[in-house]
């Protein structure tokens, strides 16, 4: 299998970035709604993003900044419901259209749908918020052209955790070198390169300057990255392995 089987997409950071002005929005309108005083800015919400998954998150901010809520014996059941406040208004805003993709992201999905090449989704967001970024800023029926998408809890072990990869794989049924992983983070290259799969890294705006080491190749965005570009990738780090 010497060819590019399936590209497998991150999601937050990579498809669009949703992190500052999506999630971080929603995260606060929870709280406020919910009568807290927590209130996330830009600058402390790029500290959060160490921690990936919302609940996770918010556990981590607690520990860091209100331990007060820790103590408290629903305080788990607490940060589940507020995740579900969040995701409601997630959902709400990608909805209104607030979050474009990242440049050449739709042409990129064409150019592989166009090839035969499979497509995936390897995530620790939640599923809804998937399919609306989806619905939303690809196209109606988008969801359907993702054969696998692996999303929120259904992984005990989020990124940097290979798990979510390795589900995606085993659904796809193809082992990690047939296919190529789409990240943002290091977080998430950690993830794909721990499940063994060659990955292109595309900067966003909080994660620019991380270690990157062990990706194909890093770059500003995929607005100049054809998918031939990506095929090529593929086969000089085939040979070279
Ligand atoms: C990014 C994340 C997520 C989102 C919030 O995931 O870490 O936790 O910030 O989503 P990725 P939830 O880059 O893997 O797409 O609140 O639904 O967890
Ligand atoms: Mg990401």
């Amino acid at each position: 299998m010497n060819t590019l089987q399936a590209l497998i997409f991150d999601v937050d950071g990579t498809i669009s970035d949703t992190e500052r002005d999506g999630h971080r929005i929603a995260f606060n309108a929870a709280f406020a709604d919910a009568g807290m005083s927590w209130q996330w800015d830009a600058a402390l919400y790029g500290e959060l993003l160490a921690v990936t998954g919302g609940k996770e998150r918010m556990r981590f901010y607690a520990e860091r900044y209100d331990r007060d809520f820790l103590a408290l014996p629903d305080a788990d059941a607490r940060i589940k419901v507020l995740h579900a406040a969040k995701t409601v208004h997630y959902v709400r805003l990608v909805e209104s259209g607030a979050l474009p993709l990242r440049p050449g992201v739709a042409r990129l999905i064409d150019e592989a749908r166009a090839a035969g090449v499979r497509l995936a989704i390897a995530t620790t967001t939640t599923p809804e918020n998937v399919e609306v970024l989806l619905r939303a800023s690809v196209a109606p029926e988008a969801s359907s052209w993702f054969e696998v998408i692996g999303a929120g809890d259904i992984v005990p072990a989020k990124k940097p955790a290979p798990d979510i990869y390795t589900w995606v794989l085993e659904r796809l049924n193809l082992p990690a070198h047939a296919c190529l992983a789409l990240e943002d983070s290091a977080n998430g290259l950690k993830s794909s390169l721990a499940a063994g799969i060659p990955t292109l890294v595309t900067e966003s705006e909080y994660t620019q300057g991380q270690d990157f080491s062990g990706a194909l190749a890093v770059v500003p965005d995929l607005a100049q990255t054809r998918f031939a570009d990506l095929q090529a990738l593929f086969k000089k780090n085939l040979s070279s392995t």
